[in-house]
This record gives structure tokens, C-alpha cells and sequence, in this order.
């Protein structure tokens, strides 16, 4: 009704008027899953976190369902600080503003989930860290993930043979891409939320994915067929634009930092332990259908001279090798 309207807009403006008397101050974040699954949990526990550590009122305005759109929108909008102002988004997803990112989040990068955990907890990516900064404006305030990604198709893919061919949705990353074309399947860049269609008219035969966004977003209903490749240890960084941070205040900007670590450390146990526990349930109540892989050994040894010459182009070869170092 117009009374809602202009009480809105009276309340936007007492929101933004607030912001200059350091009163209350709204965040809004955006999310493409419902309130079940891991990123949301990790939002909430950041929310609560960031209350606790600052004195001032924040509001969180967080936006599920792909209300705004998919990860590849929200780096554009966090580049421009526009709409929304924290979120979670997979590094190949923001390739287009930093082509070095997605190193962080390539396929058999982690030998395990020990591995994976040292690598996140040292300084290693700071570099990485620094690049996104500096050409998108996005700040990295946590890494959380922890999933492990496997091949989701309308079909069971066992071997090498299966795999030929198969198209395949890829992350938009042109490393996603290569990595998949090395295996010698047939990868395409669509969009998360077109996936669900395209393998449903048969554009394409699958994606790959976690069990997390499986679930989520019943990927299952079209394709049932988990191939158990293990092939990618998600790393999901927890991230805020440049111009938000820059507007906080300085106890709030540490409140934040803060929040982010401790929200981090709270998703990654989250998704690393209940990974398997979903797969489980899915397969339990008939959802999915798990298919032993036998051939990741192959996929071991093609993997590495992508990876090798993808460091090479972005002169990251030291980058790599400490993280395979660690
Ligand atoms: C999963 O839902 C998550 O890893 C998410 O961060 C990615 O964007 C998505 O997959 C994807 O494949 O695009």
C-alpha cells in the first residue's frame, strides 16, 4: 500500500541518516541458497559475531534465494559497491576481475583436507588476497568451504571412456575449463542458476559440484549420477567491497575483520564434516546414485600440467609450489 511505501522510505532514510551518526548501520548480504545450507549458517554465525564484537547497532540485510542474482553478478556489485555490501563467492567465479584468483580453488590443488586446512590458516594466499583488492575492490575477511566437488550427471561416469565427451558445466574460470578439457570431457561456462535447465533440455549432461549446492538447489532431480572424482576441497572466501569497509567505522571495520576469521573457521568445520553426512542422506533416501570413479589416478597426472602452465601465465610458479610445498 502507498502507507508501507512511505514509511519505507522514511525508514530507508532514517537508516542512512544513521549511518552518519554511527547509529545503525544495515549490511546486506546476498546468498543463492536457502537458510539450510552451510554459507547461510556461516552469514548468521558472522552476523551474530560481528554484533557481539561491537558496541554500535548493525542490521543485516541478507538476501537468499538468488533474490540478487548469482555469484557472478555479486562480484560486479561488490566491485562497484552497489546492492549488496558482504557475501560468499567461489574464487573461479571472480575470475573476470582477477584472473590470478581462481588459482586458489582449482581442481586437485589440495591433496586433502589437512592439506587444504594448513593452506587456509597460513599466509600463503595473501598475494592472491592483495590482487582482489587491488583490481576489484573486494576484500577477502575469511575462508570458509570445505566441500569436497564431485561429477553430478544424468548418466554414470566410471572411467576416462565415460568421460569423453561428456558436456559439462565449468565455473566460469578459463582454468575450470581447461582442467575439464584436459580430462577430454566437453565443458561449458553457464551460469549456476541456468544449470538446473540446461541439463534438464539436455544442453548439457551435468555439472560438478558439492554435495551442499546438490541438495540445495536438488540437482538431483536431473542428474542423480555422483561420480566420486574428489577432484576440488573448496575454498570459499567470506568477502565485503572495498567501499562498504572503507565507510565503517574503525571498531566496526575491526568487529568485521574479526567476525569474518571466527565465521570462516565456524563454516569449514560445518562443511567439512557434514559433506559426507549429506551425500549419505541423498543416497539414502534414494536421491542420488554414487558412482565409484576409477580412474582418478589419471586425472592426477593430466591435472598438473594445466595447473603448471596456468601459474606460469600469471607468473604465480613460486605461488604454486609453496602451496604445494605445504
Ligand atoms: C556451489 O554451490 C558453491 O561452491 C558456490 O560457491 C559456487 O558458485 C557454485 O557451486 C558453482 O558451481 O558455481
Amino acid at each position: 500500500s502507498t502507507t508501507k511505501m512511505v514509511l519505507g522510505a522514511v525508514c530507508a532514510t532514517a537508516l542512512t541518516l544513521g549511518m552518519a551518526n554511527a547509529e545503525a548501520i544495515t549490511l546486506r548480504g546476498a546468498s543463492m541458497f536457502d537458510e539450510d545450507h552451510t554459507f547461510t549458517k556461516t552469514f548468521r554465525k558472522f552476523e551474530e559475531l560481528v554484533q557481539e564484537n561491537y558496541d554500535g547497532e548493525v542490521i543485516f540485510d541478507l538476501r537468499l534465494n538468488s533474490e540478487l542474482g548469482v555469484e557472478k553478478d555479486y562480484v560486479t556489485f561488490l566491485q562497484q559497491g552497489v546492492a549488496i555490501d558482504y557475501t560468499i563467492i567461489a574464487p573461479s567465479n571472480m575470475a573476470i576481475m582477477a584472473p590470478s584468483i581462481p588459482l586458489m580453488d582449482m581442481p586437485f590443488l589440495f591433496r586433502d583436507l589437512e592439506h587444504w586446512d594448513a593452506v587456509l590458516s597460513s599466509k600463503t594466499l595473501t598475494s592472491l588476497e592483495d590482487e582482489l583488492m587491488e583490481k576489484a575492490d573486494i576484500k577477502i575477511i575469511g575462508y570458509t568451504g570445505g566441500g569436497v566437488r564431485n561429477l553430478v550427471a544424468n548418466k554414470p561416469i566410471k572411467n576416462m571412456e565415460d568421460l569423453a565427451g561428456h558436456k559439462m558445466r565449468v565455473m566460469g574460470a578459463p582454468i575450470q575449463a581447461q582442467v575439464f578439457a584436459a580430462f577430454n570431457a566437453s565443458p561449458a561456462a553457464i551460469a549456476y542458476n541456468e544449470v538446473y535447465n540446461a541439463i534438464q533440455t539436455g544442453v548439457i549432461s551435468g555439472l560438478e559440484n558439492e554435495a551442499a549446492g546438490v541438495e540445495n538447489l536438488k540437482f538431483y532431480e536431473v542428474a542423480p549420477y555422483i561420480s566420486q572424482t574428489a577432484h576440488t576441497i573448496t575454498v570459499r572466501p567470506i568477502v565485503m567491497s572495498g567501499k562498504t569497509f572503507r565507510k565503517l567505522p574503525e571498531d566496526l571495520q575491526a568487529a568485521v575483520l574479526k567476525a569474518g576469521a571466527d565465521a570462516a573457521t565456524f563454516g569449514r568445520e560445518l562443511e567439512s564434516t557434514q559433506d559426507g553426512i549429506i551425500l549419505k542422506k541423498m543416497a539414502d533416501a534414494g536421491q542420488i546414485n554414487l558412482i565409484e570413479f576409477e580412474d582418478r589416478d589419471q586425472l592426477l597426472e593430466l591435472v598438473v600440467p594445466v595447473q603448471d602452465a596456468y601459474a606460469a601465465e600469471l607468473g604465480a610458479t613460486e605461488l604454486l609450489e609453496a602451496i604445494r610445498a605445504t
